[in-house]
């Protein structure tokens, strides 16, 4: 049995369910419950804060969690990154008024920067040799410079909507986020080889995400340009039709080429072209 802390709610709530539903475990929302046992995986959930879960990981009160980059990095806690989930990506960046004057690294200079992020960003301006007032603030970091607080602020952007609503600028990536799995250093061999399980579950959904299955009849001798174009598991499945001279390919294609792929496959003489979901990938 392994226990797994999630954030009980807030925006990764709702992908964690659901990447924990494609990899066949049941988990009850929330419910003002703090743990609960799951169906289908030998796991107990921990419904935290997303603040509290790095912690509660390093200290081993959960085996695994899943939680924000910007947060591992912030909070400094000694958690082994098993792996990126993809999805909660977004950015901690430094914006400034679109109007001030901002030239590159020596504007920051004596500069004060609210942020929630002080670790990081203090690493950050660290490493650069560039000495601000860095201000932390809980929430509402980006009214920070209009309501006089701060010069600048660094803060977490995804469409970078929030950014410009308030009148700034993102002018520099300080760490790049998405949710990961983070796993208690030095964990038990039996804990060990659950988390290895749900590692394999993650890592078959995540990349079978975003690719279709397609069939379709081909002519025989346009086989070998077709196979060329598709660069699929290992060698795509090939069927004979009853019509001489036809068969029939199956492939899997990431969605970002599954039209440039299907109209060159059309070109090859490709008829009959049906574009399936796929569930999941195991390799
Ligand atoms: O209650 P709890 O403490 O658990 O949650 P929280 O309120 O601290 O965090 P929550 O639920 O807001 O975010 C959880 C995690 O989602 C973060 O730690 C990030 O890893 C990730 N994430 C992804 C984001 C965003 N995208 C995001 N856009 N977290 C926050 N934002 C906010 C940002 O702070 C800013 O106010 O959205 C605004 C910017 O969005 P854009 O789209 O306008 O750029
Ligand atoms: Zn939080």
């Amino acid at each position: 049995m392994i226990r797994l802390a999630i954030q009980a709610k807030g925006r990764l709530n709702e992908e964690t369910t659901a990447l924990l539903a494609d990899a066949g475990i049941a988990v009850t929302a929330g419910k003002r419950k703090l743990v609960a046992r799951a169906g289908g995986f030998p796991m107990e959930v921990l419904y935290l804060r997303d603040d509290d879960i790095p912690q509660a990981v390093a200290m081993g009160v959960a085996d695994a969690g899943i939680v924000g980059w910007n947060e591992v990095a912030e909070r400094g806690y000694d958690v082994e990154r098993a792996m990126n989930l993809g999805f909660g990506a977004c950015r901690l960046s430094l914006a400034v008024p679109r109007d001030c004057g901002y030239t590159g690294d020596e504007w920051w200079q004596g500069r004060r920067v609210a942020t929630s992020y002080p670790n990081v960003l203090g690493r950050y301006f660290g490493e650069r040799g560039i000495d601000v007032e860095i201000h932390e603030i809980a929430g509402s970091v980006e009214i920070a410079p209009a309501v006089g607080m701060a010069d600048a602020i660094c803060d977490i952007v995804s469409s970078g909507g929030t950014l410009v609503q308030n009148g700034l600028r993102e002018v520099a990536t300080v760490l790049q986020s998405e949710a990961v799995l983070i796993v208690t250093p030095g964990l038990g061999e039996e804990k060990r080889a659950e988390v290895e399980k749900l590692k394999f579950r993650f890592g078959s959904i995540i990349e079978s995400r975003g690719m279709k299955y397609v069939l379709m009849n081909l002519p025989q001798e346009r086989l070998d340009e077709a196979i060329a174009l598709l660069p699929g598991m290992r060698s795509p499945t090939v069927l004979p039709l009853a019509a001489q001279g036809w068969c029939s390919l199956h492939v899997v294609i990431a969605e970002g080429e599954l039209w440039e792929k299907i109209e060159r496959l059309k070109q090859l003489g490709a008829e009959g072209i049906l574009v399936l979901a796929l569930e999941n990938m195991i390799r």
